[in-house]
């Protein structure tokens, strides 16, 4: 059996020393050493080239290295074999701590008192109780379960807004199109943690900024992305910031991967900005996550986290 790693934007190193490794005398290669395509048995990816995986013609499965597929899912030639996607507790841990570190950064107003110690200026913002304070997460995955049930731990109100209908004990649940304006209104910190799919390019908009509490504990709404960076349109968060729709962001993700030197993003007095790390994949941790997937296939069991393609995620 035979594994091709196809990995840009990250080292690939760690990867494939972690597999040869792990690897079970698996035959583990790393693109652009191919070899005979036709040996393939298995990808994992990180967006892949186009249209390598289509000259593949043995595969079997594709693997994410990554919880999100619109890295797979954007190639037009893809071919139609099971994607199986990362959903595992160190990935899931890291982005509960990125989610629970930006509601607090925003909760506890730090821009405020980093300005202040600047200034060397004694100054208490009578920060409110977290209590007191709205989160609603865009999103109630495996990533948005697990945000919510560490920030509900801290005391803040939840809700969360999904595709489906759902039901979570401690979290007043919103689906669809109908439930985002009464979801938005109860919100004073907006935590996104969608996928990318047709449905949520560009849902972080500026009409969608002024659907947000005006009446909440902090004075003004603030946003967290963590999801993906096409769901937001740049200059609709910039303008908000600018007229006080919104009165802070976290960014961890971003129309234009890496951020371009030159956006005005990277100098806002009222924007935290992290570089696509929120949850980083770490080859220490997934590889074993993956190469048991491998096995459940290679021993006829089902394999688990299979990406629905019709859905987008
Ligand atoms: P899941 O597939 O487990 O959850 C996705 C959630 O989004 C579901 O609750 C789903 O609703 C909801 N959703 C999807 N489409 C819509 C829509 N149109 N309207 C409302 N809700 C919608 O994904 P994960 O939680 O594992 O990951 C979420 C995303 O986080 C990834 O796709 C990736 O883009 C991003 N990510 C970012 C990382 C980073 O470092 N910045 C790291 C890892 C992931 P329903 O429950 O009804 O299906
Ligand atoms: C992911 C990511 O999807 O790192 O896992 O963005």
């Amino acid at each position: 059996m035979t594994i091709l790693l196809a990995i840009s934007g990250w080292d690939p190193d760690a990867w494939l020393m972690r597999f040869r490794a792990l690897g079970g005398g698996r035959e583990i290669r790393l693109i652009p050493d191919i070899g005979d395509p036709a040996k393939i048995d298995y990808v994992c990816a990180w967006k892949p080239p186009r249209g390598l995986l289509a000259a593949l013609p043995n595969l079997r499965a594709i693997f994410s290295l990554g919880a999100g597929v619109d890295h797979l899912l954007s190639d037009p030639t893809l071919p139609d074999v099971p994607i199986v996607r990362i959903a595992d507790p160190d990935l899931t841990m890291r982005m509960t701590e990125y989610v629970v570190l930006h509601v607090l950064l925003h909760h506890r107003r730090f821009k405020l008192y980093d300005a202040s110690q600047r200034a060397r200026r004694w100054r208490d913002e009578g920060d409110p109780a977290a209590s007191d304070v709205r989160v609603g997460i865009m999103g109630l995955g495996v990533l948005g379960q697990a945000a919510a049930a560490a920030l509900r731990a801290l005391g803040f109100q939840l809700a969360g807004w999904t595709r489906t209908a759902k039901s979570r004990p401690g979290i007043e649940t919103f689906a669809g199109d109908a439930g985002l304006k009464p979801f938005l209104a109860r919100t004073d910190i907006l935590v996104c943690l969608l996928p990318l799919t047709a449905d949520t390019r560009g849902v972080l908009n500026y009409q969608l900024f002024q659907q947000l509490a005006r009446n909440g504990a902090l004075g003004g709404p603030a946003l967290i992305n963590a999801g993906r960076g096409d769901s937001q349109i740049e200059a609709d968060i910039l303008r908000a910031l600018d007229d006080g729709t919104l009165t802070g962001a976290s960014l961890d993700v971003f129309q234009q991967e890496p951020l371009p030197a030159d956006s005005p993003l990277w100098t806002h007095p009222k924007i935290f900005i992290t570089p696509h790390n929120a949850a980083q994949s770490d080859p220490k941790a997934l590889t074993k996550y993956v190469l048991a997937q491998v096995e459940r296939l290679e021993r006829g069991l089902a394999l688990e986290n299979v990406v629905d393609r019709k859905r987008g995620y």
